[in-house]
């Protein structure tokens, strides 16, 4: 039942609660909500989404690929959809924008290795979810997003919240169609879901959206074939020998191996370790493929990863780009280490740097069989060279952990961030799940707060994902403490999520580092420009908002006060602790030069090495 209501100012309508099922109803909103401005003036019959329309197939499909819960923002163009999720026992978890749902929907995908699912509406729905598109399409994150258009009749006659979604989302997705026609639902539902998962591509998001008379029009039972609902297993690809043997040759000659891992090389963990036993080849993980090897493990060097980069005579990428984390792979940073790129999609194996072995493979897959072909070799590591890598890199990790626990305040009296990151460190268990955000921040919480599964913004730097994240890693992984470690000005752009965390019962703890601006920027300016504008924030109580969105929430001073009220936190979560931190502390991302944006590297030192480098030649 559509009732059309008329308010003080204007005329509007809405569609009854029970619309899905009802197609007639007596139900009034006057006397739901009692309110003296509405008045129904009209009614009308809605049509009804029967269990055999679109929508419910569409349903049906993502019950029986696994799905069970998706993020959504409702709206009359997918409310066929959603009522017909909520049919099925799909859960829906109701955001406060798109941004955040497809957010949400990526950690959910980089957490299970599953499809993660947004649900967004037409038009604003859609361009409000961009952000999230654009952070899955660079993260290569497994997202579907699902969204609805206006009647075909109405098509691009002023309708509204019509707008043509695939011309715009097309760049940023893996696949992009609008389905008009109900009886290819299905098979485009398969193909969206396959290509996200980057079945014999790279994975990404994929994006469909369908006519809201597509959504309540009847499927023909014939085009249902049971096939398209079967998933895709996941097929391994195996390497071509010749291309692994040359690796292995490669790797096996070399003296001062490196290796280093990302987004393809998860799952890859058992063969990377043997490889790493077997060779004595150090390894620098990537913000991708955190957890992979644990820090114990006497190849880990992370903190020695710019000298190390330097010193390496083989460099070996598993699943990784070479991007400006990785100094593009240039010789200028990189020397003449000769690289051997290993991946299952193209845009992993050669971008910025051909390698002098290639192996088009399942990482693992390659990986074992590099070691299958190596048997008994000896490899020309230098041993020396590793441990005494291994020796400093130890060395400046504890040095870093004293210091961070003595990092002393600023002269506004205000905490450094590095002590508040070494008592959260001290009071999460060693399973907990880190996400990180911010400027400044988030590089001192990337190296002080180590965790076996940690994401951040990654590469597109893509600011403001905590909370979403945090939220949809504490539904998936209820069993694991989640703590969200951002800046203010991060957790401003999703703050309203907070609302989403508690009606949700999301247990997440989040940590706010509330330096009352932008600070990253602020040092920036003060330092490049000589003058600080528009990047001054207020010390905002986030802690009094996480309260009146129901959550609990406290403000910390003092540092002697965090380790009670983390304590306090952690067992009465979702919670937010507002933390006063001094915006004095420089970042190492701060001082390499990451904020003022190089002309030819990322960082200021290899932007002036590749400079003279290509002076030189
Ligand atoms: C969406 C987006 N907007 C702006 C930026 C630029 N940016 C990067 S870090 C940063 C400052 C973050 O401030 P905050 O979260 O408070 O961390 P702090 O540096 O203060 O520790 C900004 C504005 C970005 N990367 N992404
Ligand atoms: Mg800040």
């Amino acid at each position: 039942m559509r009732y059309y209501f008329r308010t003080l100012n204007s005329e509007f309508t809405r569609e009854s609660p029970n619309t899905a099922c009802a197609g007639k109803s007596e139900y009034s909103y006057l006397a739901l909500w009692q309110n003296p401005y509405l008045s129904p003036v009209q009614t009308m019959t809605t049509p009804q989404v029967s269990p055999a329309s679109a929508a419910a197939l569409i349903a049906k499909f993502l019950k029986a690929r696994g799905v069970s819960r998706v993020f959504a923002l409702c709206g009359g163009h997918i409310m066929p959809i959603w009522m017909r999720l909520d049919a099925e026992g799909i859960q829906i978890v109701d955001v406060r924008d798109e941004r955040a749902a497809v957010y949400m929907a990526h950690a959910h995908s980089e957490l299970t290795g599953q499809i993660g699912v947004a649900l967004v509406t037409a038009g604003p729905g859609v361009t409000n979810a961009m952000t999230g598109i654009a952070n899955a399409h660079t993260a290569r994150a497994s997202v579907l997003i699902l969204s609805g258009t206006p009647p075909q009749a109405q098509e691009n006659r002023g309708a509204l919240q019509d707008m043509s979604h695939i011309e715009f989302v097309k760049p940023l997705t893996r696949y992009a169609r609008t389905v008009r026609n109900p009886d290819l639902v299905l098979q485009e539902l398969d193909e969206a879901v396959s290509r996200a998962l980057g079945h014999g591509s790279e994975p990404g998001p994929a994006y469909l959206d369908f006519p809201v008379d597509t959504l309540r029009a009847r499927v023909s039972p014939a085009v249902q074939l049971p096939e398209f609902f079967q998933p895709h297993a996941k097929q391994k690809i195996r390497p071509e020998q010749a291309a692994a043997q040359q690796a292995m040759d490669i790797l096996w000659n070399a003296k001062r191996p490196l290796i280093i891992s990302g987004r393809g090389a998860r799952g890859a963990n058992d063969a990377l370790i043997k490889l790493l036993d077997r060779t004595g080849a150090l390894y620098l993980d990537t913000g991708e493929s955190r957890g992979l090897v644990p820090e114990s493990h006497p190849a880990v060097v992370a903190a020695m990863r710019g000298s190390v980069m330097s010193q390496a005579d083989v460099v070996v990428t598993l699943g990784r780009k070479l991007d400006f984390q990785l100094a593009y792979g240039s010789p200028a940073v990189f020397g003449d280490a000769k690289f051997i790129r290993i991946a299952d999609c193209a845009s992993e194996l050669r971008d910025n740097r051909r390698g002098a072995a290639e192996v088009f493979a399942n990482v693992s897959c390659a990986l074992e069989s590099i070691l299958e072909l190596a048997r008994e070799r000896t490899p020309q590591t230098d041993r020396e060279w590793a441990s005494q890598v291994r020796k400093q890199h130890e060395q400046r990790a504890d040095k870093l952990i004293t210091s961070m626990q003595q990092a002393p305040a600023g002269s506004d009296g205000l905490m450094h961030p590095n002590k508040l990151l070494a008592t959260l460190r001290n009071a999460l268990p060693e399973d907990a799940v880190v996400v990180a955000d911010g400027g400044d921040f988030l590089s001192f919480a990337r190296v002080g707060l180590p965790a076996a599964t940690y994401l951040d913004p990654g590469s597109l730097g893509c600011i403001g994902v905590g909370t979403p994240f945090g939220i949809a890693a504490s539904l998936a992984l209820p069993d694991r403490t989640v703590v969200v470690a951002t800046g203010d000005g991060a957790f401003g752009f999703n703050a309203m999520e907070i609302d989403t965390a508690v009606r949700h019962k999301a247990p997440v703890l989040i940590v706010v580092a509330n330096n009352g601006s932008w600070a990253i920027e602020v040092r920036d300016q003060l330092e490049t420009h000589g003058k600080v504008v528009g990047t001054q924030l207020q010390f905002s109580d986030h802690a009094a908002m996480a309260r009146a969105f129901g959550m609990h929430g406290e403000r910390v001073t003092k540092a002697e006060d965090l380790p009670a009220a983390i304590a306090r936190a952690l067992a009465n979560r979702p919670a937010l602790l507002d933390v006063l931190v001094t915006p004095e502390a420089a970042s190492s991302d701060g001082k390499t030069g990451l904020a003022w944006v190089p002309d030819l590297q990322a960082l200021g030192a290899w932007d002036t090495a590749e400079k003279a480098w290509r002076e030189k030649s």
